[in-house]
This record gives C-alpha cells, sequence and structure tokens, in this order.
C-alpha cells in the first residue's frame, strides 16, 4: 500500500472540472485519505517546489500554483504513485495520451490542471509538507 499527492491546481478548479477529476479518481478505485481546498501562498509553493528553484519556469510555477485556489488530496492504494502518473500523462498536454486528464484538461506545460507525486520519496515530502498527520484518515 502507497499514497501519494495529487492536486488539482487552479486552472482546473477556475474551470470547474474538481467533479470529473474526483469522479474518475474514485472511478479507478484510489482511495481518498485526505483533502481540502486552500489558496496557497507564495512561501508555501515556493516550498513545494523547491527542487525546481533554479527552474527558468520556477517564477511562473508559484505564480501560477497561487493563483487561485488549488484542492490537495492523498490517495492510498496499491501501486497508487504509478497509477496516478498514468491517469494524469506527462507534464505537457500536448504530449499527454487521449483520456489522461492532462490531456483531456490542460492548457499547457506550465498549466496542466494537476499534480502527481512521482516517487515515494516525493509523495512523502510533499504530503508532510501540505498536511498534518491527524488530517489524514488511518
Ligand atoms: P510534473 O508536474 O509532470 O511532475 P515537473 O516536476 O517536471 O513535472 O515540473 C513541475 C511543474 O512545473 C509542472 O507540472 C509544470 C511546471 N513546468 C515544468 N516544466 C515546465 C516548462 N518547461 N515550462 C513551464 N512550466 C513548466
Ligand atoms: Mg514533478
Amino acid at each position: 500500500m502507497e499514497r501519494t499527492l495529487a492536486i488539482i491546481k487552479p486552472d482546473a478548479v477556475a474551470a470547474g472540472y474538481i467533479g470529473e477529476i474526483i469522479r474518475r479518481i474514485e472511478e479507478e478505485g484510489l482511495r481518498l485519505v485526505g483533502m481540502k481546498l486552500i489558496h496557497l501562498q507564495i512561501r508555501e509553493a515556493e516550498g513545494f517546489y523547491y527542487i525546481h528553484r533554479d527552474q527558468p519556469f520556477f517564477k511562473e510555477l508559484v505564480d501560477y500554483m497561487t493563483s487561485g485556489p488549488s484542492v490537495l488530496i492523498v490517495l492510498e492504494g496499491v501501486d497508487v504513485i504509478n497509477r496516478w502518473r498514468k491517469m494524469i500523462g506527462p507534464t505537457d498536454p500536448q504530449k499527454a495520451p487521449r483520456g489522461t486528464i492532462r490531456r483531456d484538461m490542460g492548457v499547457s506545460i506550465g498549466r496542466n490542471a494537476v499534480h502527481g507525486s512521482d516517487s515515494a520519496e516525493s509523495a512523502s515530502y510533499e504530503i508532510n509538507y501540505l498536511f498534518k498527520g491527524t488530517d489524514l484518515l488511518s
């Protein structure tokens, strides 16, 4: 059993995709163990994306992630990290296969609708960064 962090990013929330994305999560049979709607602050977004701090797109990324509310979700299941990454597709929506969330709901590489942790190590960092243990189901 694994856990991963999913985020419905501000563009997808603004476009009214919360329901459709959660529907796909339920259809896939992934278990929701934590969920909250929050407007990330600049410092929080910078810390969350710390590994990208030297990338040329870092400021654009932080501006985007703080542009409106996001839905933060912790998912649990067997192989959930890979399964969720497969459901969302690659970073660039234009390169994502049909039926993936980024292809169907993303706008561009910078506005790609959703986040998914890419490894057990990053999942653990990201979940602990954004949730208190008591916010999660056991
Ligand atoms: P992913 O979200 O698929 O794990 P990543 O970790 O490489 O992708 O990058 C984190 C986010 O940064 C990504 O979801 C969108 C943004 N980003 C990545 N590459 C970018 C680029 N070349 N231009 C603009 N934004 C980019
Ligand atoms: Mg990543």
